[in-house]
């Protein structure tokens, strides 16, 4: 018997025991071991029942995704969720933890599901790239219906044990131990006479519906919202089938359609974002049983739009924090913002107003420094100037209890200089949150040069709690994501020089896949701000790196974006929606002149050429300083702060998708006709000579 599968018998029940931690995904040797175990059972002949269950801490949570892209080993998932409907033996299965993707499938083989209240179910393959592969968009439909199916396999969102109760997903809901239930469950079958009841023999809930309404209005939705990506119209194509067919031909159709999303470059996308997201949490020389510090009291310094941002993530998070300000007033206007953004959560109805009070009630706000002496950790969200921190971390330094941990949220500083200013350099680390800080799921995890361990362990563990992707990144001017976001800014720049609207530049990055163009971006985020980095630039940059003039030409004419209703574009009063601005070409023409730069017709494609490459060039140069660890970590700071698709796979994932020596040909030819900024990285040439990827490259090799 397969180790990770177990038969044994109770009785007239037979147990089959699944037992591949940490979340019984299922790999050949258990598909393997699944038929064997149920072939046991049918040969038993004191066997009566059988009961489907995992062991650790919860059921099978899908198909193993590591096998995608390899070559198919047999038995396939859907030969052995057929076997289980197939069989002559009722199948129970018992649910705890979350059964997702093949894991709900092969739960829907079974004849009857218990679920533990706490349980969840879902079909989240087209996060993948994919749909359900082994009968789910078949069987979802014939318990659930056509609306509640096309759903859950389209959003890839799992829902709760009592809704899964209510939409007859699963029969019934049991507390405590899944065995136990399981064993009560199949004896009351047995009894009551129930026998086998194959969800694929079910049509109820396809009937009296009007089934083909609901797949028209789903495709159509479909369309407008998900434009570019590969599964979800094939998703509602494989539910169509279910109402359409018999089963086994729409078990063929769904066959069909999951081969064309595996083969797709989509998945290989999203799989890569999937692992390269858990890839993060794992850094080589940060021993496992590291310890880490207990962090239940936190201060924030600054209560700008960041600092409140902050302080709501760890009081979301139940952790107490105490908020800065500079005085009375301030500390007055930063509670009261967060506030408004609580109540601006309610009424969307993501937030409940006793959760708010709940979480607003873990949150103190304060004046004087001496109020964070008990702080296991304080974060400094002030002014981006290294004077003012100075003054935050000598102060610091001088209140805060040992073993503290003081982190600064610079998005470009060098830490560096700042753990400097303190006597515990050891204990200073960056924490880079993303803007709105209590939405945006990334973090920067900016690792100094004497950051301890003790420290990067704990702020890790840290971001689990916050529920934040934390990525591990060295010091360097901007980290990863702006430095790289410089590079892409100045050529998207220099393209509306060189004769692109800011129309054509966003039209062209957002249909590759990016959610925001550049220039509704800095709109959104302030030209004034733009224009103060923008200084510091001009002021450090080497003669040879030439910056693009616009943006010094918008702001010198009053147009700071949205908050002065023109920039790149015009915005009605109070309207967020960008319309063209009809003064932008006149400037851009006379910029242009200026420069001597003759204005031409581009192309999309070379639009996104420029950009997209100049992110990877600079990509490459971090990789081999070690800024980032791994290109994969790059990616999911793209992914998760900066709006790439996620069905592109990152920009370095993109890259390598491309082959190095492509893209590596294309930044010849820029470095040729724009000089010194467009050099190849190093490791670029190096990779592209050596035919490997971004992936395949570790700093020590
Ligand atoms: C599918 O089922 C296709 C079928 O329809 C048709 C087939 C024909 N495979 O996330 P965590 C690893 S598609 C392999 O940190 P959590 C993960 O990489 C699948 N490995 O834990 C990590 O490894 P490491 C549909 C997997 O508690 C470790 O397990 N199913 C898989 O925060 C712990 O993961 C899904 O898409 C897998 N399926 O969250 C579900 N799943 O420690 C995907 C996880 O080395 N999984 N690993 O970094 C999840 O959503 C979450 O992992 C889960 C647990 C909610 C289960």
């Amino acid at each position: 018997m397969n180790s990770s599968v177990n038969y044994e018998r109770q009785g007239e029940v037979a147990l089959i025991t699944l037992n591949n931690p940490p979340v019984n995904a299922l790999g050949q040797a258990q598909r393997e071991g699944l038929l064997r175990a149920l072939h046991q059972a049918q040969i038993d002949t004191q066997a009566k029942v059988l009961v489907l269950l995992c062991s650790g801490r919860t059921f099978i949570a899908g198909a193993d995704i590591k096998e995608f892209g390899k070559p198919p080993q047999a038995p396939s998932l859907p030969e052995v969720v057929n076997a289980y409907e197939q069989s002559d033996k009722p199948c129970v299965a018992v649910i705890h933890g979350t059964a997702l993707g093949g894991g709900l499938e092969m739960a829907l083989g079974c004849h009857y599901r218990i679920a533990r209240r706490d349980a969840k179910v879902g079909l989240p393959e087209v996060k993948l790239g994919l749909l359900p592969g082994a009968g789910g968009t078949q069987r979802l439909p014939r318990l659930a219906g056509v609306a509640k199916a096309l759903e859950m396999i389209v959003s890839g969102q799992p829902i709760n044990a009592l809704q899964a109760r209510e939409h007859q997903i699963v029969d019934e809901l049991f507390d405590g131990d899944p065995r136990a239930a399981g064993i009560a469950f199949a004896q009351r079958v047995l009894d009551s006479g129930l026998g086998v009841r194959r969800t694929g023999e079910q049509a109820a809930a396809l009937k009296g519906v009007d089934n083909g309404a609901l797949i028209a209005a789903k495709r159509a939705d479909v369309a407008k919202r998900l434009p570019g990506f590969f599964s979800p119209p094939r998703c509602v194509a494989a539910v169509e089938a279910a109402t359409l067919l018999p089963l086994v031909e729409g078990l063929q159709r769904e066959r069909a359609l999951f081969q064309e999303c595996l083969a797709s470059e989509q998945r290989a996308a999203l799989v890569h974002g999937f692992f390269a997201e858990r890839q993060c949490a794992h850094i080589d020389d940060l021993p496992k049983d590291t310890p880490v510090r207990v962090i239940e009291r936190v201060g924030v310094i600054g209560g700008g739009t960041m600092g409140v941002g902050i302080a709501l993530s760890f009081v979301s998070a139940g952790i107490a924090v105490m908020l800065m300000e500079v005085d009375e007033p301030a500390l007055q206007r930063a509670l009261q913002r967060a506030r408004e953004t609580c109540e601006a959560s309610v009424a969307r109805g993501s937030l409940s107003p006793a959760v708010m009070e709940q979480r607003l009630a873990l949150l103190h706000g304060g004046v004087d420094y001496s109020e964070l002496a008990t702080a296991d950790l304080v974060i400094e969200a002030v002014f981006e100037s290294l004077e003012v921190k100075r003054q935050v971390f000598e102060r610091l330094d001088q209140v805060c209890k040992p073993g503290a941990i003081l982190a600064s949220n610079t998005s470009s500083l060098d830490l560096d200089v700042i753990a400097g200013f303190t006597s515990r350099a050891e204990d200073v680390v960056g924490l880079h949150f993303f803007s709105p800080a209590n939405v945006m799921r990334l973090l920067e995890v900016v690792r100094g040069r004497h950051t301890g361990l003790e420290v990067l362990a704990t702020v890790m563990q840290l971001s689990k709690r916050l529920n934040k992707i934390a990525v591990v990144v060295g010091v360097c001017d901007g980290f990863v994501g702006n430095r790289m976001i410089f590079q892409y800014g100045r050529e998207a720049e220099f393209l509306l020089e060189e004769g692109a609207t800011p129309e054509q530049v966003d039209g062209a990055l957002r249909n590759f896949g990016l959610a925001m163009g550049p220039n509704a971006m800095r709109d959104l985020s302030g030209l004034d701000i733009g224009w103060s980095i923008r200084q510091r630039q001009r002021a450090t940059l080497p003669s040879n790196y030439p910056l693009p003039d616009v943006l010094d030409t918008l702001y010198a004419a009053g147009m700071l974006g949205q908050k002065t209703g023109q920039g790149f574009y015009c915005y009605a009063p109070g309207s967020r929606r960008p319309e063209p601005n009809p003064e932008l070409l006149p400037l851009l023409e006379a910029v242009s002149r200026e420069k001597g730069i003759e204005r031409r017709a581009l192309s999309d494609d070379y639009i996104v050429e420029r950009c997209v490459f100049a992110l990877i060039n600079e990509g490459a140069k971090i990789l081999q300083e070690g800024i980032a660890r791994r290109s994969s970590d790059i990616d999911v700071i793209y992914l998760n702060g900066y709006g790439f698709a996620a069905w592109r796979g990152g920009p370095m994932f993109y890259a390598d998708s491309l082959g190095l020596d492509n893209v590596l040909a294309r930044i010849r030819e820029f470095h040729q006709r724009f000089g010194a900024w467009w050099e190849p990285a190093p490791l670029l040439e190096q990779l592209a000579a050596e035919g490997r990827r971004f992936a395949d490259w570790k700093l020590e090799s």
